[in-house]
């Protein structure tokens, strides 16, 4: 467990915060707000708590009202809350429990057992972090999988679908890679995926911008609200991103350095394209590209 994890305490009593401080203090940094107008005024700062310890009986914002609102932020809404409370009625803690709570103790309470609680549920939070990550990124290249590609492309559509926008794909693929990996190595050829990964990732700057492995030395860029000439201006720069890092490939046709093709896409307003549909029309530029010679944009 990271000593260093930090834990909001919310209570109106001076007293309890104190006496749970001097227990938790040596393992965790304590943060600590008075009443919940703080604690969610807190919670605005960049430096958010790995776990919060909730009273609910409190002047002005209540427990219940604090928590609402953290589960209705998207930047709050993992973090684990634990109630500490001394309403002891099995509808409140019911309650707390729907409103997203991890665990309800009640007042009063013995410190060594929020502490014990509070350890189980960090070291959970840990768990499921890794998962999600483990889920979501690809293991080499540390950027968004195929899995994740999927879901944002999916998520995107959809937006455009809503407010009439435009979207663009670019599907990227390292040229020769095989060829590589003959010449220089697997281990190689891995430490080329992650400089390309980190080249294309540089490409983008917008907030919407993403870049994902899309397969074995294939990468995948969404652009929303991003037209055909754009995507287009992305994708050289992306094609000459990768090339300025100057990775020798004496056994490419193409180039002495290792390059990629790129197919473009672009979803306009008012069409129905689904997913799948605009997939296979970057593959087919992709397909195209390599044609053409590779180390090129086709749209
Ligand atoms: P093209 O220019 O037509 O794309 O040729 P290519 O050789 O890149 O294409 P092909 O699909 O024939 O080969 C892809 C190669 O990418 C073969 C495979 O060994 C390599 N590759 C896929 N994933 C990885 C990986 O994770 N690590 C390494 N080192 N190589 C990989
Ligand atoms: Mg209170
Ligand atoms: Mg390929
Ligand atoms: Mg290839």
């Amino acid at each position: 467990m990271d000593e260093f994890n930090r834990i909001l305490i919310v209570d109106d009593e001076r007293q309890n915060i104190k006496i749970l401080t001097e227990f938790l203090r040596d393992d965790y940094k304590i943060m600590a707000a008075k009443d919940g107008e703080t604690a969610i005024t807190a919670l605005t700062k960049s430096t958010l708590p790995d776990l919060i310890l909730l009273d609910i009986m409190m002047p002005g914002i209540n427990g219940y009202e604090v928590i609402k609102q953290l589960k209705s932020n998207e930047r709050t809404r993992e973090i684990p809350v634990i109630f500490i409370t001394a309403l002891d009625a099995t509808d409140d803690e019911s309650l707390g429990f729907e409103m997203g709570a991890v665990d309800y103790i009640t007042k009063p309470f013995k410190p060594v057992i929020v502490k014990a609680r509070l350890k189980t549920h960090l070291q959970l939070k840990q768990k499921t972090d890794l998962l999600d990550r483990l889920a979501s990124f690809d293991g080499l290249t540390q950027i968004p999988n195929r899995r994740n590609f999927d879901m944002v492309l999916e998520k995107e559509i959809g937006k455009t679908l809503r407010n009439g926008s435009l979207l663009s794909l670019l599907l990227m693929d390292i040229d020769h890679f095989k060829k590589f990996n003959d010449n220089y190595g697997h281990i190689e050829g891995d430490a080329c995926l992650k400089k390309v990964a980190l080249a294309l990732k540089e490409v983008i700057s917008r907030p919407g911008d993403f870049v994902a492995r899309y397969g074995g030395e294939e990468f995948a860029m969404i652009l929303p609200e991003t037209d055909l000439k754009g995507a287009i201006h992305i994708a050289r720069q992306a094609q000459q991103s990768v090339q300025r890092l100057c990775i020798p490939h004496a056994t490419s046709k193409v180039s002495k350095y290792l390059s990629i093709s790129i197919g473009v896409a672009t979803k306009l307003s008012g069409k129905k394209d689904n997913p799948i549909e605009l997939t296979q029309k970057a593959d087919t530029a992709l397909y195209q590209a390599k044609a053409n010679g590779r180390n090129c944009v086709v749209s």
